[in-house]
């Protein structure tokens, strides 16, 4: 009998540790911020195992996305919301979409609104690059893994977010840049040009306004007169351009690169009631790739649309499936880009899908 109650001693005692460790195991794993537990891929394939083991059911329930979109200014946005919305649900993925129409403030608190509800992973499309620090720390501290989409977040800790999907809008720059100077190649010097900014402060607007100076200042006599921001929208567009060409008086631009194409299609209203051409008495270059742009480019009113690609959707959704599965990402992710000119237009329409 002793000996008996010595072996049932030892094995209570042996079970009660096993516990203690599990829920330590458990417990530890939990709280850690998801970063924290994601060193590298040998050893999170390893702690994957081990962690799926501990609560098995955490690997295969659904995901819940919150995703805070920054607003609907625009065909790009809309084609954006769509894909992202699209992608969700073939994915599987239930997703809270949170609109902020502009406002970063709306974001915050959408964010908030996430956090209380403890979904699986946040997504942010935020709509200028500062101000992120405070709420992305409130997200780790959270432990809710973050990815940032189409525009980017200027912040010294890069461990806040687990990876950035979005244009590389210094390369389009680069390419509008690159089409102006081939386009005025034989013009005469003395070239003035136009700018139509995007939203003040939002990554797309100042990478393509630097890019953009980058390649022409290899002409001297190439210069930007006016550059106002018009926030990406038609309406902003159009009031802009009819300012630009009211200062001009008799001489106006005679090169127009506009951030996007609802603000070229606006400006294209103001030019037109201004009583010159768009495409020839201004050379007109915009970025997204919209299908009223290749419209305006087979109608000769645009010259060339630098891509932007906004169908994120399925990258977004298979960024989120690596999370939870405790993979590790890129830090960066680029979807591809062309460009398209006023030539060619007409053979690439039929192929767009926004
Ligand atoms: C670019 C995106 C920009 C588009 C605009 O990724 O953020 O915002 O170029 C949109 O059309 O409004």
């Amino acid at each position: 009998m002793h000996l008996f109650k010595t072996t049932t001693r030892a094995t209570l005692c042996f079970l009660l540790c096993l516990c203690f460790l599990l829920i330590g195991c458990f417990a530890f794993s939990k709280n850690k911020p998801v970063e924290s537990q994601m060193p590298t891929v040998e050893t999170v394939v390893t702690e994957t195992i081990n962690i799926s083991s501990l609560y098995p059911s955490h690997m295969n329930e659904d995901i819940v996305m919150g995703f805070s979109q920054l607003g609907s200014e625009s065909d790009w946005r809309l084609a954006n919301t769509a894909s992202i919305v699209e992608s969700a649900k073939e994915a599987g993925i239930t997703l809270l979409l949170e609109n902020a129409e502009q406002s970063q403030q709306a974001q915050f608190s959408a964010i908030r609104s996430f956090i209380e509800k403890q979904v699986d992973v946040i997504a942010i499309a935020p709509v200028v690059q500062t101000g992120w620090e405070n709420i992305l720390q409130e997200i780790k501290e959270a432990g809710i893994p973050v990815v940032i989409i189409d525009r980017s977040v200027n912040v010294e800790d890069t461990s806040l977010y687990v990876t950035f999907i979005g244009s590389d809008f210094y390369e389009e720059g680069i390419k509008a840049g690159k089409y102006a100077l081939d386009k005025m190649r034989n013009k005469p010097g003395g070239i003035r040009i136009a700018e139509l900014e995007g939203t003040v402060g939002s990554t797309p607007s100042i990478d393509r306004g630097r890019g953009f100076r980058d390649v022409i200042q290899e002409r001297d006599d190439m210069e930007i007169i006016m550059s106002q921001p018009a926030d990406f929208t038609i309406e902003g567009g159009k009031k802009v351009m009819e300012q630009f060409l009211q200062e001009a008086g008799e001489q106006p631009p005679q090169l127009l690169f506009a951030h996007n194409d609802d603000m070229a299609i606006g400006a294209i209203q103001a030019i037109e009631e201004f009583g010159l051409e768009p495409g020839k008495d201004i050379i007109i270059i915009s970025v997204d790739g919209t299908r009223q742009a290749f419209e305006m480019m087979i109608e000769g009113k645009i010259n060339a649309v630098i891509e932007c690609n906004p169908l994120q959707g399925s990258l977004l959704m298979q960024a989120a499936r690596e999370i939870m599965g405790g993979r590790t990402l890129p830090k960066r992710i680029i979807p591809p880009e062309d460009i398209f000119t006023q030539e060619y237009a007409h053979l690439e329409i039929d192929h767009r899908k926004y």
